[in-house]
């Protein structure tokens, strides 16, 4: 079995720090955080950046501001950006993370429109398509994040059509959002068994559901994503201080279960990437 990749999705762009007042909003704050999970054992940090406010954006000019500091104390680390966003922001708003110098090795690529709690994350064809579109003509290596069962036929329809990056594709299965597909190893198995030979995989529980789909992501060779942007809590009732903590957790259940860790350049490697 290749070595366990751990991401940490550090800060999110819903959670607040009335909820948690460890969730960063400044870049002094995200660095803190990504520096916690990479020291913890996070080969990857998926990255969504906030004003000094608390307010999400995508604008380029704060991600390259992040990046780059974030890359003064770690490296090492693979980024990936979101493209996501925020829920609301336009398609052109949400691509702008991907603008910075040098450009991402990857950049989530959402797959398909959910419900997203109250709200509707809007993810259509033609935005799917010019996301895609963008990533091929910048070399960026998508994460498929998948929120629901269809999300995955939706991509594989268009990675053969060609419309997107195809083989290796890395898909995130994100299980838990409420509305969208729940977080059980059921759910979990059909979808890795649908995704095309020499893929990888990562999973993502949201909330308490965050330890319990990574335990079995673990054992069947997948990675694991954690980090205040899916949960906030190191167990029930017990708000984790960082997100290292929250990764650490994961590295201990990874021994437990006689799974190796990998390092950045490792996880470049199973995940075909080149350093830029
Ligand atoms: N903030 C969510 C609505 C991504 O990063 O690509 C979407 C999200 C997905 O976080
Ligand atoms: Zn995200």
């Amino acid at each position: 079995m290749e070595k366990l990749i751990i991401t940490a999705a550090i800060c999110g762009a819903e959670v607040t720090k009335e909820q948690n007042p460890n969730v960063p909003y400044t870049v002094e704050e995200i660095v803190r955080e990504a520096k916690s999970a990479v020291d913890a054992g996070a080969a990857i940090v998926h990255l969504h950046v906030r004003e000094d406010d608390g307010k999400p954006t995508q604008s380029h000019v704060r991600f390259q501001e992040c990046t780059e500091a974030i890359l003064k104390e770690c490296p090492n680390v693979i980024l990936i950006p979101s493209t996501g966003g925020a829920v609301g922001m336009t398609p052109d708003e949400r691509l702008d993370s991907t603008n910075t110098t040098p450009i991402p090795e990857m950049a989530t690529l959402d797959c398909g429109t959910c419900n997203f709690g109250d709200e509707i994350f809007d993810n259509t064809m033609p935005t799917m398509r010019a996301f895609g579109k963008r990533m091929i003509e910048k070399g960026i290596k998508p994460e498929y994040e998948c929120f629901e069962m269809g999300h995955l036929d939706t991509i594989l329809t268009m990675a053969r059509k060609g419309e997107v990056p195809g083989n290796p594709m890395q898909f995130n299965f994100v299980l838990g959002v409420p509305g969208c597909t729940p977080a059980t190893v059921d759910n979990l198995c059909w979808l890795v068994n649908k995704i095309p030979a020499g893929s990888t995989w990562t999973a993502t529980g949201i909330g308490r559901h965050a330890f319990t789909l990574a335990a079995p992501a673990i054992v069947m060779g997948g990675n694991v994503r954690v980090g205040f942007e899916d949960n906030l809590y190191l167990e029930r009732g017990v708000l984790a201080k960082s997100n290292g903590e929250l990764v650490d957790k994961v590295v201990r259940m990874a021994k437990l279960l006689g799974r190796q860790v990998a390092t950045s350049d490792e996880a470049r490697e199973i995940l075909s990437l080149k350093k830029r």
